[in-house]
């Protein structure tokens, strides 16, 4: 093991993790003898599991487990104790999946994870739908199958339920600042880009994981849960910046997904930053060119913001907004260990997929 991985506990647990998804898959799916006519829905749901479960980085389900293991002495990370973290990590892995199988039909998007969207598979279309909601079935079927008899149950219950009504206020206001066929630059404010991204994506990414984590550690107190979520929504929309920024100047051979920012009229961080700094000429050209299929307009935003070097502006405030975490963590993080935070931060800083 290289010196990096040593440290890098995320990558010690990823393998362990993984293996963990045949036994969620069985449990899922084993047959029921007391429904023995739904046979053929499991056989369904084991291929949704198998291709829209698996693929990603896996951060926010193994953040669970590392997290757990910051917050509790080595004698209560028993086999069974850590079978449930596993359980629920992996829980957060299929609340994703439901999200990302629903967002790819309403953004129109191509490919995830390297592979075609779920709904574009021949055959499968907006069947998809359905099966987003079995994913997000699976969640509550396992916690329950897993946690019942636990005294965090309810607010772990409570915490999925909350998230996701958060996560849905997200994708509306990212879907209604982006109507089809209307181009309006007046609505890309950073407020408003502020609301949308610490609804569709900080909650669930960031504050979901250590919350389930602290609550299985027998961390319940509002003041503990209101300081990580201080610190984990301003990580959240760091992240989010850098998927707007990656949704145009990644690689979709590393980033494993095709951009569609532009042609949905998105309010992507690009889009705020571009106003922020555009000339009358300028701000006519994304007028002319914004939020349709052609490509030739999407070239031309695109090289707008390359005019405006908004790639450079990127990368300072990647770095400015590193130094402000740390702040952050030292402030905040009192009574929680500043590890948890740290390594989080150094799993997203810099990333190109
Ligand atoms: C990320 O937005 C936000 C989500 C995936 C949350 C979706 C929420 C639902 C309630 C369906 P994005 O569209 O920028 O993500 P990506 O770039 O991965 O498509
Ligand atoms: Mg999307
Ligand atoms: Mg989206
Ligand atoms: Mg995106």
């Amino acid at each position: 093991m290289s010196g990096d991985q040593k440290s890098d506990v995320y990558a010690q647990e990823k393998q362990n993790f993984i293996q963990h998804f045949s036994q969620i898959v069985r449990v899922l799916t084993e047959e029921d003898t007391e429904h023995p006519e739904i046979g053929d829905v499991l056989a369904r749901l084991k291929e949704v599991l198998e291709y829209n479960a698996i693929g990603g980085k896996y951060i926010r389900g193994l953040t669970v487990l590392v997290a757990f293991k910051e917050l509790v002495e080595p004698s209560k990370q028993d086999a069974e104790s850590m079978q449930r973290v596993l359980t629920v990590g992996w829980c957060v892995e299929l609340l994703q999946a439901f999200f990302l199988v629903a967002d790819d039909i309403m953004d129109s998007s191509l490919t995830r994870r390297g592979r075609a969207c779920w709904y574009q598979k021949p055959g499968i279309g907006l069947d998809a739908i359905n099966d987003a909601f079995l994913l997000e079935s699976c969640i509550y079927r396992l916690l329950r199958l897993h946690c019942r008899e636990q005294p965090y149950y309810l607010n772990l219950l409570e915490l999925f339920l909350q998230t996701s009504y958060q996560t849905e206020v997200g994708q509306t206001l990212d879907l209604i600042t982006a109507p089809q066929g209307q181009v309006d630059l007046s609505r890309y404010t950073e407020k408003r880009y502020k609301s949308i991204v610490k609804y569709k994506t900080a909650f669930y990414s960031f504050y979901l994981p250590v919350a389930a984590a602290m609550y299985m550690a027998g961390i319940d107190g509002e003041k503990e849960h209101s300081s990580a979520r201080g610190i984990l929504t301003e990580m959240g929309e760091f992240f989010q910046i850098q998927d707007d920024f990656l949704d145009l100047f990644g690689d979709p051979s590393v980033t494993g997904k095709i951009g569609t920012d532009i042609q949905d009229n998105k309010c992507s961080w690009l889009v705020v930053q571009c106003l922020q700094r555009a000339t009358l000429e300028q701000r006519q050209i994304l007028q002319e060119n914004y939020g349709q299929k052609d490509a030739e307009k999407v070239a031309r935003v695109k090289a707008l913001y390359e005019e405006l070097d908004l790639p450079a502006a990127f990368l300072r405030y990647e770095e400015d907004s590193y130094s402000r975490l740390q702040g952050l963590v030292q402030q905040h993080a009192a009574s929680l260990p500043a590890a948890i935070f740290l390594g989080l931060a150094n799993k997203i800083y810099k990333r190109k997929k």
